[in-house]
């Protein structure tokens, strides 16, 4: 196997690799740190990793890589029942942690160990192959808990390298962003995009336009944000020169995880000059398309098939679309080395994933114009919610919802929502009509249960849910309910 982080070794030590606020870490610093790591987790197969948006996060994955085991990315906002299954599911042997970092209950059981990002280890020979995992991430689904997508070393390495060559990012560049380390956006791409290229990482710990705009001016080169992000952007430019010029003068502003609406990329064009990229990607898959830096960057698109992507669209019946018309629809499958393995311990879901000829899947609906550009039209799935970016299944909430004594029934969908894309909305039959449960201690329960942005933003009560013949929700009915 080649090296994942070929700059910790071979590149100029002195290079700054991470900055994290005040904190930075050269890559002579980052080989000291992680390679201590890599002697702690040696032959630990799964590790999990407490990942806050601090250096010691990046530390530990770089480290779980360079030892050969895979590391297990948890959200530090995840509730007791999410957290749990997470644990349960994924067996790690320890979890890793910040110094410091206070960690809930259900962790209490595994062996700790606190990154110390001064440590000065020594660099471990890599000696695991193309196939093995590197991490496993929490991906919801429909119905029922997340599922463990296993991404093998190779899917890493091969992403990141299509996105160096669409991109044309290279060691010179500076990365800002404010994106969880927990999902593949912000720790793929953010993170170990970065390393991977032998460049720098600014993570601003919490998204702000302002933090956007200090790090911009001051020679960052890309920045990485979700709709929601880019949403805020737009919104604060008409007031805020010194954002406007920031952007100006990146490189590569580049938006994913959902749909950037039209409105904003031409709002952001009018008050910078500059043209936000899409790319699109998926958990299970990485990334898939982009619009490429010296290409038409086409608002409402996500540009091509990187380099080694099979994309294909097909009919509901398997057939494969052959037109590049901008209007035949039809489900986006792809095949790559990009690709996941499994989902962990759920032979059943991946079988179902993948067509007989390897292709998996995606539930996105898409058509392709005649130069070849991939449009993203919806979603097969109307029970799969895109909020701020997250991936949020319905089931999971509403069975959340009904553990909760006051609720007898429930139902969630996403509605529009100009900063959030979607939002999630509760539909509740109440256990007593006489004393509904509070939209607040709905949220709080859902958010302590699961996780904060897995909560409902509104609550809508109703004496009934619309049920067809077979007893079946009718959602689509909840609106006129
Ligand atoms: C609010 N909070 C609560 C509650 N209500 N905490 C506990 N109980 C409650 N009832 C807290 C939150 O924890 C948070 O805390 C703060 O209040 C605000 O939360 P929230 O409303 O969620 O924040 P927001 O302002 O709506 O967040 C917008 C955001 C965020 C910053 C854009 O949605 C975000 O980071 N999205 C990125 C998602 C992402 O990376 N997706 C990639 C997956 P505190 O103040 O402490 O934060 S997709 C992917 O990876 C694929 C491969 C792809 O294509 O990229
Ligand atoms: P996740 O499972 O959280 O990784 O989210 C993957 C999903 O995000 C995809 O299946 C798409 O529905 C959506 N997505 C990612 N990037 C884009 C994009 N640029 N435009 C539209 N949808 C996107």
């Amino acid at each position: 196997m080649s090296s994942l982080f070929p700059a910790l070794t071979d590149g100029p030590g002195e290079r700054v690799a991470l900055r994290f606020g005040p904190r930075t870490l050269t890559y002579g610093e980052l080989a000291g740190a992680a390679g201590a790591v890599a002697a702690r987790v040696r032959d630990s197969g799964r590790v999990a990793v407490w990942a806050t948006p601090e250096l010691e996060t990046a530390v530990a994955v770089a480290g779980v890589l360079l030892a050969g085991a895979a590391a297990v990315p948890l959200n530090p906002k995840s509730g007791e029942k999410e957290l749990a299954h997470i644990l349960s599911d994924s067996a790690p042997s320890l979890v890793l942690a910040a110094p410091g970092a206070e960690l809930p209950p259900a962790l209490a059981a595994l062996p700790r160990a606190d990154v110390d990002a001064a440590a000065a280890g020594t660099l471990p020979g890599e000696r695991a192959a193309d196939g093995d995992p590197a991490l496993i991430v929490y991906t919801s689904g429909t119905t029922g808990p997340p599922k463990g997508a296993v991404l093998p070393r190779r899917a890493l390495a091969t992403t990141l390298d299509a996105l160096a060559d669409a991109w044309q990012w290279t060691g010179d560049d500076v990365l800002v962003h404010g994106l969880p380390l927990f999902h593949v956006h912000g720790l793929v791409l953010g993170v170990l995009g970065p390393l991977r290229r032998g460049g720098s990482v600014r993570h601003l710990g919490r998204f702000s336009p302002e933090g956007v705009a200090r790090e911009l001016n001051g020679g960052a080169t890309m920045l990485f944000g979700v709709p929601t992000m880019y949403h805020r952007i737009a919104e604060a430019l008409p007031d805020d020169p010194e954002l406007a010029k920031a952007l100006a003068r990146a490189r590569l502003l580049v938006s994913g995880s959902a749909a950037l609406p039209v409105h904003d990329h031409e709002r952001i064009a009018a008050a910078t000059g500059r043209r936000v990229i899409e790319r699109y990607g998926m958990t299970e898959t990485l990334m898939n398309t982009s619009v490429r830096a010296d290409g038409e960057a086409r608002a409402g698109t996500v540009g091509v098939p990187l380099p080694g992507v099979r994309l294909r669209l097909v009919e509901e019946d398997g057939t494969e679309i052959t037109a590049y018309d901008g209007e035949t629809v039809g489900e986006i499958q792809v095949r790559g080395p990009n690709l996941f393995t499994e989902y962990l311990n759920r032979p059943d879901a991946t079988a179902a994933a993948f067509t007989a000829d390897g292709f998996f899947r995606t539930g996105d609906m898409a058509v392709r114009e005649p130069d070849g550009y991939v449009r993203i039209v919806g979603r097969k799935a109307t029970d799969l919610i895109k909020s701020g970016g997250y991936k949020i299944g319905a089931g999971e909430i509403e069975n959340a919802l009904l553990e909760h004594p006051a609720v007898r029934e429930a139902a969630v969908t996403g509605e529009p929502d100009a900063d959030l894309g979607e939002r999630i909305v509760a539909w509740i039959v109440p256990a007593d009509p006489a004393a509904p449960p509070r939209a607040e201690e709905l949220a709080d329960h859902v958010a302590r249960r699961l996780a904060p942005h897995k909560r409902p933003r509104v609550v809508r009560y109703l004496a009934a849910l619309p049920r067809n013949d077979m007893g079946k929700i009718m959602k689509r009915a909840l609106a006129d309910a």
